[in-house]
């Protein structure tokens, strides 16, 4: 700014936009084992869901495959799968949480 007459110490007025961080889909894969009122509580407890939402998307991974259970930067989403994971395991189902770049 020419017209600045400010002393340069300590003024910053250019402010460079940085890039925004990728985001990652946190998915659920479908199995056949895992039952279903064990998906409706992970996608609530996890997830945040409403029981009416975790139903639907519960109900999405049933009949296609897989279902979105949330965007995020990639250290959220990979705590997330990494939790949902061990917490599946500890309860002895084969519920598989993975991620993918958007
Ligand atoms: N397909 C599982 C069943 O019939 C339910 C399920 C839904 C599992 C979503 C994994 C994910 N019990």
């Amino acid at each position: 700014n020419p017209f600045d007459n400010d002393n340069d110490l300590a003024v910053q007025e250019a402010k460079p936009k940085l890039q925004k961080p990728p985001l990652y889909k946190v998915i659920l894969l479908n199995d056949d084992f895992t039952p279903m009122d064990f998906v409706v509580e992970v996608l609530m407890d996890f997830f945040g869901m409403s029981e009416e939402l975790a139903t639907q998307v519960m109900l999405q991974i049933h009949t296609q495959g897989v279902g979105v259970c949330g965007t995020y930067t990639k250290d959220v989403a990979e705590t997330k799968v990494t939790i949902v994971n061990e917490y599946s395991r500890e309860h002895q189902h084969p519920l598989l949480c993975s991620m993918e770049v958007v």
